[in-house]
């Protein structure tokens, strides 16, 4: 080990040493470096902005804490706080504009096109309400002017974030967590010294800056007592929308020694030994459609609930929860002496030399996001999950469908974390309400559609204007996570409960899908490839009326690649359940035909995978989305196995348009080199995200504002190129960089309703235990001279082609197989 590196190592032993955090958890920790570089980000400097902060939450209450000393911020959320209240944006009568609309496209007048759906079936309002900022928890610190030996933490095993520091010869340390079985989140203040806490606590509303938001109506602070603070509120009246919303924050101070006042809206504690600040918040939010409840009554039950919890009891009881879930999957990778660098200084060094330990990290970190953001009950993780500081965030920290919202979930089965899709499997169904009216006003058709943005209130219609609003398919690539956690789980009843939800989209479909003038195809009109321009069909810049903005082209077309590609998945999967159902009619039968004749995907003049129907390029060469290859990944259509003729034409895409752009898209990436094969690639590109498309923290970037969606992109990147099982059978290792030569994997999942734990060595799988949840037949590519064993029976198996083998599983019982 480099000299350099040892002090800082050293002081990092000490203290994890005599850290009650580390030794509790003293079974994970690596024998010679003592802390484990995949599961604890580290820093030894505060965060200098928002998002260098560190992130808690339970699904429902987030904070992003700076770690400061002297002034200390943490940033709150409660993610049922956004603006405006319930309200609809359906417009009635639109479909009798939609004959028109689709000729205009079919006869290539697509400005046209563009211009009468923007007058006609547009919803209205045409954008949507925006998830807001709660409050900032200020802690004034005295006499912290010379501080010492710094750090601050996030511990991925425990979601506890922690600073520490000396100050006049005391170390002060804080923890933070965001506990669900209590509904709260926990400060914790130390010193290593009694009688050393002083601080002037002051909780803060957040004022829209743009929108001159002037306190009183907005927001107040108040004092409640001597030991209480608080913020209460409604939300900002938007785009005609009155706000509905009402929320109150409080927090409640418990010292020990000391003495504690409140002084107007300023929360005075002196001389504490230590100091335990609990905090609550809610809105009167109960679903899209009913704002009913108080917020008030939310907030005092949850801390009369707290009463007389010590705050050791609360830690444990957060803990355990937590590890419950994130304690199912552990991912190690090797590790380097950089692994033991502060996480910002690892995100430097890993481009010159290897930290693969670091990947184990950020798939951690994802899972982290995900447990933090979606939990059963809560809201699904919007564009920032739960953590936003801006009352006018970006895409204002929305639900965008046609990308965001899913790649949010891309992990979620595979990570073993199947119930923190509850919350989007609920979304899907609740938009369905408003995705039926949509169908019938906007298309005259039935089922139910959504487009590709909505937000709290769950509306469906098109939105922000036709460039965008023309993505019909946003409810059918949801409709694809129903099935996916049918595939990971086999639950039945699951499918049975939302068969309809899946139906009411193949409906809308059946009745919106229209011939192509080649009379062989059925494709949908209008349509659009995701914020992508054509180069083709007399595309060119032009003042769109809706938006009052001059655009490249418009994207209106008819059969998008992508469109086409999410409905084979979705007919597809419609057949499937409706034959494990055993339901069958005239409808299921003309699904069938239709499927058949969906628009194929193509390939171009020049050789790669077209995204129209028609041969037309993109006018911009990096576009970062990959509508097209939406078959590859997430789909399940176009594989290596089932298409190889369009392997090349893949990689041209990918080729040509780089390795760059969001966050996001680089997650994506990702997942496609490693259906292609090709880990080498895979860890280039993230290495390259980490450089220029990753907050200090691990949040991904969409170019200057931090997202979530790349987090997770990542996370499902790093998770195909271990392991894939989307042509019916595991492939271990399948896109494995020559860097991540040696590793553990315990407790992915693989679709079959398969937890695998399997580990390797230079390159070679040395051993697999494969649980089967649900006595589904396995399949996995293992070559013929494996042993398979289940509780000391030798298992026979089968053997299919290309190296897979098969054999019957049990539910309940564990299979070992050996050599490789
Ligand atoms: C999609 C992307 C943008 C951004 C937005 C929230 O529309 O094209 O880059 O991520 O969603």
């Amino acid at each position: 080990m480099k000299n350099q590196y040892l002090i800082p190592i050293l002081i990092l032993l000490v203290t994890l040493v005599s850290n009650p955090l580390y030794s509790q958890n003293a079974g994970v920790l690596q024998v010679n470096k003592n802390i484990n570089p995949g599961t604890l980000l580290w820093y030894n400097t505060p965060a200098g902005k928002w998002d260098e902060a560190l992130p808690v939450g339970n699904g429902r209450l987030g904070a992003m804490v700076f770690g400061k000393t002297g002034e200390e911020q943490i940033q709150l959320n409660e993610e049922t706080y956004w603006t405006g209240g319930p309200y609809t944006t359906v417009v009635k009568g639109g479909y009798k504009f939609l004959p028109e609309i689709q000729k205009l496209v079919f006869e290539g007048k697509y400005l046209e096109a563009h211009n009468l759906f923007g007058r006609k079936l547009m919803g209205y309002p045409v954008e949507q309400m925006k998830y807001q900022s709660l409050a900032n928890l200020h802690l004034f610190f005295r006499n912290e002017k010379e501080v010492s030996e710094y750090k601050r933490w996030l511990d991925l095993e425990t979601g506890i974030t922690g600073v520490e520091y000396k100050a006049n010869g005391i170390t002060y340390k804080r923890e933070v967590f965001s506990s669900f079985p209590d509904q709260t989140i926990v400060i914790r203040i130390t010193a290593d010294k009694p009688g050393t806490i002083s601080f002037t606590a002051n909780l803060r509303g957040v004022r829209n800056q743009t929108h001159s938001n002037y306190a009183t109506d907005y927001f107040q602070m108040n004092s409640d007592g001597k030991d209480e603070l608080l913020v209460t509120g409604k939300s900002a009246d938007y785009l005609g929308v009155e706000g509905k919303l009402r929320y109150e924050a409080r927090l409640k101070v418990i010292p020990e020694g000391g003495s504690i006042k409140t002084e107007g809206i300023n929360l005075i504690v002196e001389n504490a030994d230590a100091v335990t600040i609990c905090f609550a918040a809610a809105t009167n939010f109960v679903n899209y459609k009913d704002v009913s409840a108080n917020a008030h009554a939310r907030v005092k039950n949850y801390l009369k609930n707290l009463s007389g919890k010590k705050y050791d009891a609360l830690k444990t009881a957060a803990v355990d929860d937590y590890k419950k879930l994130f304690g199912r999957v552990s991912l190690t990778l090797p590790s380097s002496d950089n692994s033991f660098l502060p996480t910002d200084q690892r995100m430097k060094k890993i481009q010159t030399s290897p930290d693969p330990s670091l990947a184990a990290l950020c798939y951690n970190f994802g899972r982290y996001v995900l447990i933090s953001s979606s939990r059963p009950g809560t809201q699904p993780a919007n564009l920032q999950g739960i953590w936003n500081n801006d009352m006018n965030p970006s895409w204002d920290s929305k639900y965008t469908t046609n990308i965001n919202t899913e790649m949010n979930y891309w992990p979620v089965e595979s990570g073993n974390l199947s119930e923190c899709a509850e919350p989007l499997i609920k979304f899907i169904r609740e938009l369905t309400d408003q995705g039926s009216r949509v169908a019938r006003e906007h298309y005259g058709a039935k089922g139910w559609v959504f487009h590709q943005n909505t937000d709290l209130w769950r509306v469906a219609a098109p939105m922000d204007g036709p460039t965008w609003g023309t993505f019909t398919v946003g409810g059918a690539w949801l409709c694809t996570h129903l099935w996916e956690h049918y595939a990971y789980t086999l639950d039945k009843k699951f499918l049975e409960k939302v068969y309809p939800v899946i139906e009411g989209s193949v409906q809308f479909f059946m009745d919106f899908l229209v011939q192509h003038p080649n009379g062989k195809w059925l494709v949908t009109n209008p349509s659009t490839s995701p914020e992508n321009f054509p180069d083709g069909g007399g595309n060119k810049p032009y003042f769109d009326e809706v938006t009052g903005s001059i655009l490249p082209g418009t994207s209106i077309c008819a059969g998008s690649s992508i469109d086409m590609q999410i409905l084979y998945d979705l007919f597809g999967y419609y057949l499937n359940a409706s034959e494990i159902l055993k339901k069958n009619g005239a409808f299921i039968t003309n699904v069938k035909t239709a499927r058949s004749r969906l628009a194929p995907p193509q390939i171009g003049s020049d050789g790669s995978l077209q995204e129209w129907a028609d041969d037309w390029k993109s006018l911009e060469k990096n576009h970062r989305h990959f509508s097209h290859m939406y078959g590859l990944y997430p789909g399940l259509i176009l594989t290596e196995k089932k298409s190889p003729e369009f392997i090349e034409a893949y990689k041209k895409v990918l080729n040509e348009r780089g390795d760059g752009a969001a966050g996001w898209s680089r997650g994506w990436k990702m997942a496609l080199w490693a259906r292609l094969l090709d880990g080498n690639r895979a860890n280039k590109i993230f290495k390259l995200c980490l450089k220029e498309q990753t907050c200090i923290q691990l949040f991904s970037l969409c170019f200057k504002s931090m997202q979530v969606d790349g987090t997770m992109g990542v996370a499902a990147g790093i998770t195909e190129m271990l392991m894939q099982s989307h042509e019916g059978y595991i492939n271990l290792l399948p896109a494995l960089p020559d860097e991540w030569n040696k590793g553990q994997f315990k407790g992915v999942c693989a679709r079959g309703a398969f937890e695998l734990d399997y580990m390797w060595e230079n390159n070679k799988i040395t051993k697999v235990e494969i649980l089967s949840k649900a006595g589904a037949v396995c399949r996995i590519k293992a070559g013929p001279n494996v042993k398979i064993n289940c509780s000391s029976r030798n298992i026979k198996f089968s053997i299919l082609s290309d190296g897979i083998i098969e054999f019957p599983t049990v539910e309940g019982e564990k299979y070992v197989i050996e050599g490789f």
